[in-house]
């Protein structure tokens, strides 16, 4: 497969309804596509770097600079055997690794495209469905937040997370197990707390979470031990593994239960791969988190998901959750049993429109 052309387009899309976490709040994203030309064939990946560097260290005009003047030309006119040998050539640059899922993501699609088999049979994926959960902001109301996990539970979602920030968390659970006792619940603080923060983080045990996700810093494996040892709620880390490395580390020391694959975070495909076969490995169930993605990152999400150990419903959900139009046909659907249909034709399995792209577009770039 020899590597000819890279596109990069930054798109801008207002999202329906905005979302709050505990350090940022989204109205619009900008996302970066891009389009890798790998022997005659486009393949597509997106890139899940934020407008600001506050859920990791890169944003999008990091990506774009990394992507354009330090990636591509460390991969242009290279032959590759399979998209599996793309990471190698990306290693030396250190960190970026939204900007390398972006690139890496691409080629795996051209290679599944160009094999004319779906994506997610490359990958050694097993499931035909993946079960879909949602990811609800923080609201200004505990009424708000009531009302918008009935509107999911109405649509069939699977599970219910929930952002949480200190001083939020426990009106927030009290009011959703008053309202649905028996519902998978479970709550992502976004490293909102402290070790000191260990009695409040306890007092979530009463409310039998699913799991709470990444309560300590970003990069803090040894606080999340610490927690982990005195909670007996399954930590699940997100934000902390950002390598094959931190995940065994992770493991090792007993910093989690559950770990939450992003495509971006880990570098891409290969690299969520390997993460998720050791967790498989050693009993730790994973699921796939969710980066406010256009229909490019979810696709590459679906194919993702049904790889055996994600076990565990994921943040991925319908394009009209996010997106008053997509920018793929068909969009994303779930089904009313919270399920999303995976799709057999090749590749991601979903068309980018490039029409609708096009109108979207700020930014191009066509390297060669
Ligand atoms: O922590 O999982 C997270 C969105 C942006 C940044 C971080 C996170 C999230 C989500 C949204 O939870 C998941 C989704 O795409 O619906
Ligand atoms: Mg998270």
């Amino acid at each position: 497969m020899r590597l000819q052309s890279l596109t990069l387009r930054e798109i801008h899309l207002k999202l329906v309804t905005p979302f709050e976490t505990s350090f940022d709040r989204t109205t619009e994203r900008r996302i970066i596509l891009a389009e890798a030309r790998v022997d005659g064939v486009s393949g597509w990946g997106e890139c899940t770097a934020g407008e600001t560097p506050f859920y990791n260290p890169e944003d999008t005009e990091t990506s774009w600079h990394i992507l354009k003047n330090f990636l591509w030309p460390m991969l242009k006119g290279k032959e590759l055997a399979s998209a599996s040998d793309a990471w190698a050539l990306l290693e030396p640059v250190r960190g970026h690794n939204m900007a390398k899922a972006a690139v890496e993501t691409a080629i795996w699609d051209a290679e599944a495209k160009l094999k004319n088999i779906p994506l997610w049979k490359l990958l050694g994926g097993t499931r035909s469905e993946i079960a879909c959960g949602v990811s609800i902001g923080i609201k200004d109301s505990l009424d708000e937040l009531a009302t918008a996990v009935k509107k999911e539970l109405g649509a069939g979602y699977q599970r219910i997370k929930i952002k949480i920030k200190p001083g939020k968390e426990l009106p927030q659970v009290q009011r959703l197990r008053r309202d649905f006792p028996r519902i998978k619940l479970m709550v992502d603080a976004n490293s909102a707390y402290r070790k000191e923060d260990l009695p409040l983080l306890k007092q979530l045990d009463g409310f039998y979470l699913m799991m709470v996700e990444q309560p300590l810093g970003w990069d803090d494996l040894f606080g999340h031990v610490e927690i982990q040892k005195n909670l007996q709620t399954p930590i699940c880390l997100d934000e902390c593994i950002h390598s094959y490395e931190h995940a065994e580390a992770a493991i090792e020391l007993g910093a989690c239960k559950i770990i939450n694959i992003k495509l971006g975070r880990v570098g891409g495909l290969l690299q969520a791969k390997r993460i998720h076969d050791l967790c498989q490995t050693h009993g730790i169930p994973v699921w796939c988190g969710g980066m406010l993605e256009s229909g490019i990152g979810r696709a590459q999400n679906i194919a993702m998901s049904t790889l055996p150990n994600f076990s565990l419903p994921g943040d991925v959900t319908a394009s009209r959750r996010y997106w008053h139009e997509d920018v793929i046909a068909p969009e994303v659907t779930v089904k009313p049993q919270g399920t999303i249909e995976v799709p057999t034709t090749p590749g991601i399995g979903f068309t980018p429109r490039l029409d609708r792209i096009s109108s979207i577009t700020v930014r191009q770039a066509q390297l060669a």
